[in-house]
């Protein structure tokens, strides 16, 4: 396989399994299987890149006392690409750093962890970091060495002990690899042996020539685990796709027999309805035609015109209202007329108007009028498009067809429907309830005002008769 298409199928998978997009790049790069990658990782002047260029045997990357290295540099040396990465101080560090340690944490196969004898035991990030490397070795088989650096600090052998414990406590044990880049520097510079022997650099040597032995089988062995893992991941996506695509032609299955039910009783049902009509007319004065003088006059002919558009109407409207609680409404985008009363597929199946009893007959109460419309009625229904949908995907906007269940649509909107008018009712009732206790209120106060009257009169009546007296 090409590079070329390896990036496209890492990309493609990448787009459906998103959390999966590292393991994608690192795969990408151990199928490339280029020179073993060693990487340092630790905090800064700890003393990585002076490591790194004892290892190398020249000064291959900058040393400094301030925060030197902030970006990945790499070099090949010995058949190893060696990899100088920025100090592990994300307070301080940029977004770039955290971008090169991503970058290192992806390409190395062995990481060599930096950590200063002087500063004592580990912080709480680097212990962190180097839980989070043992967890990677255990699942991927890349190896860490610890470096305990710059030990020439520390004033005598019991300090190193010391430091030696305390890290042993906090990752029992984690093995040691004692180093001085300075003591091994001015080893090789004065050619003193022991001086080299003393600076931990040949040890590290070894046990680093050790483990770059072992990574062909790591690789080979991380390899498998990464594409065991993502194929086991997209197996179990294609499952759940397929049993949602499952659920999905079940309730498509049941929505067009749903469908068809309730087509041929509603068929049924007008069919009888026009049937039972039209038996029960007596002579047919529909065909008479009018003459010039019944302009302005209800004839028996208009009359029966009139109830049969109306008995046909009748049965358009029950026909309509079973179709739209299927979602059967509007005519394809391809079949649409300039008048857009006509899009519907109510009236493409049906037409507008009949006036005369035979068409009726023909369309409702003959096999081949029923069939046409139960044949007509569904194939608008296999053609009614479902809803698409539009979501932001890895790679931008994606489509799907959403399957849309028109009967429970229907049924929420007759339900919606129905609160609306009970809830008016109730407010009606309310206003009603609020009228009578007003009306009541004035009777109350008529009546007061009518006994109040009342005495004023029966005074007056007692007045009267004492002056007439
Ligand atoms: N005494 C002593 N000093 C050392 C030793 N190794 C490095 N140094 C000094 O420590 C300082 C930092 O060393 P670097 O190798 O640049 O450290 P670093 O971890 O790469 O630092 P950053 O790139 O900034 O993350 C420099 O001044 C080095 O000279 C050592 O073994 N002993
Ligand atoms: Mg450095």
């Amino acid at each position: 396989m090409s590079s070329k298409l390896r990036e496209q199928a890492a990309h493609d998978v990448a787009s459906v399994l998103p959390e999966r997009a590292h393991d994608l790049a690192r795969l990408l790069i151990l199928i490339d299987d280029s020179e073993p990658v060693v990487t340092v990782v630790g905090k800064y002047n700890h003393g990585k890149s002076s490591l790194l260029n004892e290892l190398l045997g020249r000064d291959a990357f900058a040393v400094s006392d301030r925060r030197e290295t902030v970006r990945l540099s790499d070099r090949v040396r010995q058949g190893v690409r060696w990899l100088d990465a920025p100090g592990l101080d994300a307070d301080v560090g940029s977004e770039d750093d955290r971008e090169a340690l991503r970058a290192a944490w992806l390409k190395s196969d062995i990481r060599l962890f930096v950590h200063a004898a002087k500063e004592g035991e580990l912080d709480a990030k680097e212990l962190t970091l180097l839980t989070e490397l043992d967890a990677d070795r255990v699942r991927t088989g890349r190896q860490t060495l610890f470096v305990l650096s710059q030990v020439d600090q520390l004033p005598d052998a019991a300090a190193l002990r010391n430091i030696g414990a305390a890290i042993d406590r906090q990752m029992p044990g984690i093995t040691l690899n004692a180093v001085s880049s300075m003591r091994h520097r001015k080893g090789l510079d004065g050619g003193k042996k022991l001086l080299l022997e003393k600076s931990g650099i040949p040890a590290l040597q070894t046990a680093l020539r050790a483990e770059l032995a072992r990574v062909p089988d790591a690789r080979a062995h991380e390899t498998t685990l990464l594409i065991g893992e993502i194929r086991d991941e997209m197996r179990r996506l294609r499952a759940a796709r397929l049993t949602s695509l499952e659920i999905l032609r079940t309730a498509q299955q049941q929505q067009k027999q749903a469908f068809d039910r309730s087509l041929a009783a509603v068929i049924d049902k007008v069919s009888g309805d026009i049937g039972a009509m039209l038996n029960a007319l007596g002579t047919d004065h529909a065909i008479v035609p009018d003459t010039a003088k019944d302009a302005y006059a209800i004839t028996a002919g208009k009359l029966e015109r009139a109830r049969i558009q109306i008995a046909y109407s009748h049965a358009c409207i029950e026909i309509d209202a079973m179709l739209a609680g299927h979602g059967v409404i509007g005519l394809p985008a391809e079949q649409h007329t300039a008048a857009k009363s006509l899009n519907s597929v109510m009236i493409a199946v049906m037409g507008v108007s009949v006036k005369f009893r035979k068409d009726l007959r023909r369309m409702f109460c003959e096999a081949t009028g029923r069939e046409r419309m139960q044949r007509e009625f569904t194939h608008y229904y296999a053609g009614f498009d479902d809803i698409v949908v539009e979501r932001t995907g890895a790679d931008g906007p994606v489509r799907e067809v959403a399957g849309v269940d028109y009967g429970r649509l229907h049924a929420a909107l007759s339900r919606a429907i129905r609160e609306c008018v009970l809830s008016l009712s109730s407010h009606a009732e309310q206003r009603c309830r609020a009228s009578i206790a007003q009306l009541m209120k004035l009777a109350r106060r008529l009546e007061a005002s009518l006994a109040t009257h009342e005495e004023g009169l029966l005074d007056l009546k007692a007045q009267v008769r004492s002056e007439s007296v």
